[in-house]
């Protein structure tokens, strides 16, 4: 069986289209401009590629975006004093402060110094909380964007056995969280799998949906998955043979009914959530809808 390939690339430009359509509503109508802040510390060359693709999606939809890029060295204090100040400034409805960062900066510190209300990662533990009891303000980006993939694709999530693999904080708790809450394009039955996990084959070959954010590249092989699996691979692994996913493609695309490619799938998607989060800000700020 051949599999559908989940185009997260054209998936995200239709929703970019849906945004701009809003945006431009929300500009006429009762002149709101969205804005969005991206601070990226260092020189990592993949965080310059996402911080550079949100930027650029930024100014393709019409969102005013403020880019703040910091040497190495900044002190944890410096970092503090930019977010107090975006906290504080009106035009800017999101603020993003790219991950992973230096050792001498202690993360939780600075995800606790964002506004939770101009949080569009939803990584704030206010947001962490609310999202775990089914009343979010945001839903984090890579999470929501798998989510939105599956319903554009019109895959069933309710009642389907949803197999996790990996329980990082962006991804896996998260999209574990939101799928097994009792809403649309949720309601599965959910496992999560991780480093502790004794036989992981036995939990992947019972998923319908099987999302995967290992980090390692080629985890999933097609022995550890049942025909017919819906795959999400979230995994970006740059190798020198180029980038690939947590999940053996090749082999995997025989045996399942739909699977995300890398590029192409759920990284555009974690982009255009951002921008959806940003306009959803602008609204909340401006008290519209
Ligand atoms: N604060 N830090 C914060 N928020 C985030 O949501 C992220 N993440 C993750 C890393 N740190 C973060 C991202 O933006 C991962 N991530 C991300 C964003 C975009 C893409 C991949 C990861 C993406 O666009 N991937 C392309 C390939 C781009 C390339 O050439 O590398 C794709 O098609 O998968």
């Amino acid at each position: 069986m051949a599999a559908m390939i989940i185009k997260g690339s054209e998936i995200s430009k239709q929703i970019k289209e849906e945004l701009k359509l809003e945006i431009t509503e929300l500009n006429k109508k009762y002149n709101v401009i969205p804005g969005l802040a991206t601070i990226l510390i260092g020189e990592d060359e993949a965080s310059k590629v996402y911080v550079g693709a949100k930027e650029k999606a930024c100014k393709e939809l019409g969102i005013y975006s403020e880019r703040i890029d910091l040497p190495v060295n900044t002190t944890e204090a410096e970092l503090l004093a930019h977010i107090e100040r975006l906290n504080k400034d009106s035009k800017i409805h999101g603020i993003l402060v790219q991950l992973p960062l230096p050792k001498h900066i202690n993360e939780a510190n600075v995800i606790d110094a964002i506004d939770p209300k101009k949080d569009v990662d939803a990584f704030h533990p206010i947001n962490v909380g609310k999202l775990m009891l089914g009343k979010p303000n945001f839903l984090p980006c890579t999470p929501h964007g798998i989510q939105e993939l599956l319903i554009r694709s019109g895959i069933e999530t309710d009642g389907a056995e949803v197999v996790v693999v990996g329980r990082s904080n962006i991804v896996g708790k998260p999209i574990a969280n939101m799928l097994l809450q009792k809403n649309k394009g949720a309601n599965a039955t959910v496992t999560i799998c991780h480093t502790g996990t004794k036989d992981l084959a036995a939990h992947t070959k019972r998923a319908d949906i099987l999302i995967v954010a290992a980090g390692r590249p080629k985890a999933i092989t097609a022995d550890m998955v049942k025909d017919g699996v819906v795959v999400i691979d979230v995994g970006v692994n740059r190798l020198e043979t180029g980038l690939v996913g947590d999940v053996d493609f090749e082999t995997v695309k025989e045996k399942a009914k739909a699977i995300t490619p890398v590029p192409g799938g759920v990284g555009p998607m974690t982009i255009v959530m951002l921008m959806k989060n940003t306009v959803q800000s602008a609204k909340m700020h401006a008290g519209i809808g």
